[in-house]
């Protein structure tokens, strides 16, 4: 299914939802605070958050699954299903695929087709965390980190692989997630498996192209209980170290313990130039995988005004990589990517706002009162009708959930597909 820009344009003006006043009074108010609207809308406009190719499909917990119907059986209809977003919203214009099951057979005519929805890949996603059939080693007990020579070398391989597969379509990075680590105390010796981890990191960042950087995710544990070899941002901070300048932290909201100040762990590293990822999803518990921003939209517009700040302060900081890393198991999932957009948006528009030089001021005369104001007064202004604004303006729907199901999306594309298709890549 595609949407064309002519049916958004109909859609945008035979909608209920005229926006002109609530836009007009917030223009009001943030140009008297000395901002400039139109830069706030570029920059909206601008921002591209990518898919992740194993989020269109219905999750699961290890309890079950419920399918949706309609979903995308093979990597062209993944790449459909991200038009559609991509058309309805102009911010999802990347995908993040995972090897092994984005493997393209023919490269040309995906690039052909990523290209037509105005979409481009992203970091590439290797996976260590299970055995695929026919696997000549195992990762039963650990991949880059694991005791077994031939199992480290079969990890090593894989993520070159991986490489060489990006480089075709044009993706300028990887992502390392490893799900290495120990059910039970005794079960590895720690220093032999973080060194086994960074020797074989070094082993694949020394061949990746000179253009390319990789991004290493932590997480402090799951699908090991008792220990993570890359527990948290400073043991991926010093394995970036580690393999050089184009290696970099990646943060995922989902992999902290509870109550983790992931705001200053973003600031940290975007001071030391090292943050080159972002995962956004939220979380009650602890990699929940849910839509962003719908338990702790607080704590997503305090990660925001770090970001902001680190973007606008921290040159030596490369582009971050922004990607949506959930899975849905009560929605469809493709509403839910749509309001996680929405959230991400939300929440960056509300940094933009934040009276920077006011609160360097009143950091410097330690009112603390007046600090805490200047952050609530951007994280309570209603910024919709800003990115009404910005989407309109960019040729994408005003209301994106409103649309898609006014356009019917899901069951056209149950009629195209039908309702047993299973998306894979979870
Ligand atoms: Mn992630």
């Amino acid at each position: 299914m595609k949407i064309t820009t002519d049916k958004i344009s109909d859609l945008n003006k035979n909608q209920n939802d005229p926006y002109s006043s609530e836009l007009d009074f917030l223009k009001n108010k943030v140009t008297k605070q000395g901002i400039s609207v139109e830069e706030i809308i570029s920059k909206i406009a601008d921002f591209q958050v990518a898919i992740p190719s194993w989020a269109l499909g219905a999750g699961g917990t290890r309890f079950g699954r419920f399918s949706y119907g309609g979903e995308p059986a093979s990597l062209e209809q993944k790449l459909d299903d991200i038009g559609v977003l991509h058309a309805l919203t102009q911010s999802a214009g990347a995908v993040s695929l995972h090897i092994p099951w984005d493997i393209p057979n023919d490269v040309k005519a995906i690039k052909e087709i990523a290209q037509s929805h105005g979409i481009v890949f992203d970091a590439m996603n290797s996976n260590t965390f299970q055995d695929q059939p026919n696997a000549k080693e195992t990762y039963k007990y650990g991949s880059l980190s694991a005791v077994n020579k031939a199992s480290r070398d079969y990890a090593i391989q894989h993520n070159l692989d991986v490489i060489k597969i990006g480089e075709e379509l044009g993706s300028k990075s990887l992502t390392v997630w490893l799900a290495d680590g120990a059910n039970f105390p005794g079960q590895n010796n720690f220093q032999e498996s973080l060194q086994n981890t960074e020797n074989s990191l070094k082993s694949i960042y020394n061949k990746m192209p000179e253009d390319w950087k990789m991004l290493i995710e932590y997480k402090p544990y799951e699908p090991n209980f008792y220990s993570t070899v890359i527990q948290d941002w400073g043991t991926s901070f010093m394995l970036a170290n580690a393999c050089g300048n184009r290696a970099f932290t990646l943060v995922d909201l989902g992999h902290h313990l509870p109550n983790t100040n992931i705001e200053q762990i973003v600031a940290t590293l975007m001071l030391k130039g090292k943050l080159g990822g972002f995962h956004f999803n939220d979380s009650k518990y602890g990699d929940d995988d849910i839509t962003v921003g719908s338990i702790k939209p607080y704590a997503l517009f305090l990660i925001f005004n770090e970001l902001v700040y680190g973007m606008e302060n921290n040159p030596q900081n490369p582009d971050l990589a922004w990607m949506i890393d959930a899975s849905h198991n009560t929605k469809d999932p493709l509403e839910d990517l749509l309001q996680s957009l929405e959230a991400i948006l939300i929440a960056y528009t509300q940094a933009l706002l934040v009276d920077q030089k006011a609160l360097k001021d009143a950091q410097q005369e330690n009112d603390v009162v007046t600090c805490q104001e200047i952050l609530q007064n951007a994280y309570r202004t209603d910024v919709r009708p800003l990115i009404k604004v910005a989407r309109e303006k960019s040729g994408a729907a005003v209301n994106p959930v409103k649309a898609y199901r006014d356009l019917q999306v899901r069951n056209t594309l149950i009629k195209e597909r039908g309702t047993k298709t299973k998306a894979t890549g979870l």
